[in-house]
């Protein structure tokens, strides 16, 4: 059965009102990535680190899916073969829009992670430095769910191998500057994939890929997701 995998990252939720990292006036450009991204960062200062993703968290709560989660949503749905999305967004917009087959490569914002018991638990609101783990029982051991740089992120055994079955591999809506996902396009291609690239901007990446379609990702993947059903 023919496998489709498609990447997704901050671009896809642009038009939904959820801020990419790296365009301007992105995330990155607000903090600083050693601080609220890494390991060391929450180590050194974790009210900080929580406040970053609760705010984030409040954020996720006023944001819809929009036409691109959609679109892809349906793809899975009437497509004849196998489709796995593989988002690198730690938001739940494609969930909400009715992708099932889905990775979230970086973690999830609605849920967090004890470092004592290593239990991972839904968690709608505010996170700090003093909840209790409601599994363990101890104090300020919560952080939140998601995979911080210098950190493996999951799936990873599940991605190789979706990505060497893959005939078609789509990336929509990554700067392809954060490993190991900047990869993934050379894998897929290194066993045959088509490889297609769907951003507003080429990325740092685009030359890697058979095709490129530039534009918004609300108009450009529901004409192509169109393109795909109508030929299958
Ligand atoms: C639109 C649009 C619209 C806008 N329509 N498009 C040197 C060389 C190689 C690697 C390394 C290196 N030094 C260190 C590393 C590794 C490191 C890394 O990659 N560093 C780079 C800085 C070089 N990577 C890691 O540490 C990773 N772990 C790892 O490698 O472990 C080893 C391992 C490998 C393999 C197997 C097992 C183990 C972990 C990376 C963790 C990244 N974490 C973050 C934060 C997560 C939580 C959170 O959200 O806060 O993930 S960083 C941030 O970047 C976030 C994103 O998921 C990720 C990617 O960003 P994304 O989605 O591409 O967003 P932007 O903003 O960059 O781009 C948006 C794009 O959308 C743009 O192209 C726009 O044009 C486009 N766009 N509007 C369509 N409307």
């Amino acid at each position: 059965m023919s496998l489709i995998v498609i990447l997704t990252g901050a671009g896809v939720s642009a038009e939904s009102g959820v801020d990419t990292f790296r365009d301007q006036g992105g995330i990155w450009s607000r903090y600083d990535l050693r601080e609220v991204a890494t390991p060391e960062g929450f180590a050194a200062n974790p009210t900080l680190v929580h406040e970053f993703y609760n705010d984030r968290r409040e954020q996720m709560k006023a944001v819809e899916p929009n036409a691109a989660h959609r679109a892809l949503a349906l793809l899975e749905h009437r497509y004849k073969g196998e489709v796995l999305t593989i988002t690198q967004n730690i938001d739940d917009l494609h969930e909400r829009a009715g992708t099932k087959n889905l990775i979230h490569m970086h973690g999830e914002l609605s849920k967090v992670f004890c470092i004592r018991c290593s239990n991972r638990l839904a968690w709608d609101g505010a996170l700090s430095a003093f909840d209790n783990c409601p599994t363990c029982g101890h104090a300020g051991c919560l952080r939140p769910d998601v995979v911080w740089f210098g950190e493996s992120p999951y799936h990873m055994d599940i991605i190789e191998e979706a990505l060497n079955r893959a005939s078609l591999f789509l990336s929509i809506g990554t700067s392809g500057s954060v490993y190991p996902a900047a990869m993934f396009v050379e894998e897929a291609a290194r066993t045959g994939a088509r490889t297609v690239e769907l951003n507003l901007e080429p990325s740092e990446i685009s030359e890697l890929f058979d095709e490129r379609i530039k534009g918004p990702a609300t108009k450009i993947v529901p004409a192509f997701v169109e393109s795909i059903l109508a030929a299958d």
